[in-house]
């Protein structure tokens, strides 16, 4: 058996030191995104009583895939490169009911200040030939480190619950075949991810019907502390009253 390449004790550390640091700015980017999130989640939930998002989750793309990717990709394996050519290091996806929360959480999210679209790809509006559908943006937020900042690029994927379903199946389809399917099941996918588009858009069509009914009885936009000075009174004297008063 040929040796072993030699590694020092030492030389490990420092790696798995300059490993936890690289990753660090990736592991905050999508703490803050995440927290994005659940903010528009529950903010949007109290202003329209329902929530457009099903679920969030996230990951942290491993040594092993980054490697790995760089390598498909016939680039050079090195930090800097690694940094600007490999855009989904830290991965969020979120899940939403129907289809036009997708774009509404979209633009909640790039209308904030501190979020920077660099890419966007649509594969909604132009799905992928073998029926793959997801909208895809690549956007740069900035982590305030200790001494200085930085802008890590985080992959965000929104999609519908049907549409993360079929993404799935497909997604293990092809790593158990490795691109060579059968021919039947492909064309059981490709009519399945049709089920998929018409689903979602007759979902859609009953969702915004009964949008239409609540939209009608919008309450009166009401501050909680602008109350009528007998209501505020009456209010206070309820709080002030202990239980033995009853
Ligand atoms: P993984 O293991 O999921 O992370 P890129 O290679 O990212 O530089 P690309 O391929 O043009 O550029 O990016 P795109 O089209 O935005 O796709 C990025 C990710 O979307 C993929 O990441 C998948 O997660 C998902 N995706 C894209 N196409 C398909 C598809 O046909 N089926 C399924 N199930 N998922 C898809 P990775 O890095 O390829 O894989």
């Amino acid at each position: 058996m040929a040796d072993q390449p030699y590694i020092e004790l030492s030389e490990l550390r420092d790696v798995q030191m300059k490993m936890t640091r690289f990753f660090m700015a990736y592991r905050f980017v999508l703490e803050e995104m995440v927290t994005k999130i659940d903010i528009l989640q529950e903010e949007f939930e109290v202003a329209h009583d329902y929530s457009p998002i099903e679920h969030t989750k996230s990951r942290l793309k491993s040594p092993e895939s980054i490697i790995k990717k760089v390598r498909r990709k016939n680039l050079p394996v090195k930090t800097a490169v690694i940094r600007e050519e490999i855009r989904d290091i830290a991965g969020i996806r979120i899940t939403c009911s129907f289809r036009s929360d997708i774009y509404e959480i979209r633009n909640m999210l790039l209308s904030q200040q501190d979020i920077e679209l660099v890419d966007e790809k649509d594969y909604i509006e132009k799905p992928k030939p073998n029926g793959y559908q997801s909208l895809h943006m690549i956007v740069r937020v900035p982590v305030f480190m200790s001494d200085h900042v930085e802008y890590p690029y985080v992959e965000v994927q929104i999609r519908t619950i049907a549409m993360d379903f079929w993404a799935s199946l497909e997604h293990k389809i092809y790593y158990k075949y490795e691109e060579e399917a059968p021919k039947e099941l492909i064309a059981e996918l490709t009519s399945a991810a049709e089920a998929v588009d018409a689903l979602d858009k007759k979902m859609e069509r009953i969702h915004q019907e009964l949008h239409k009914k609540d939209r009608s009885v919008q309450p009166a936009e009401e501050e909680p502390f602008d109350l009528p000075e007998e209501t505020l009174e009456r209010l206070l004297s309820m709080a002030r009253r202990k239980p033995s008063d009853e």
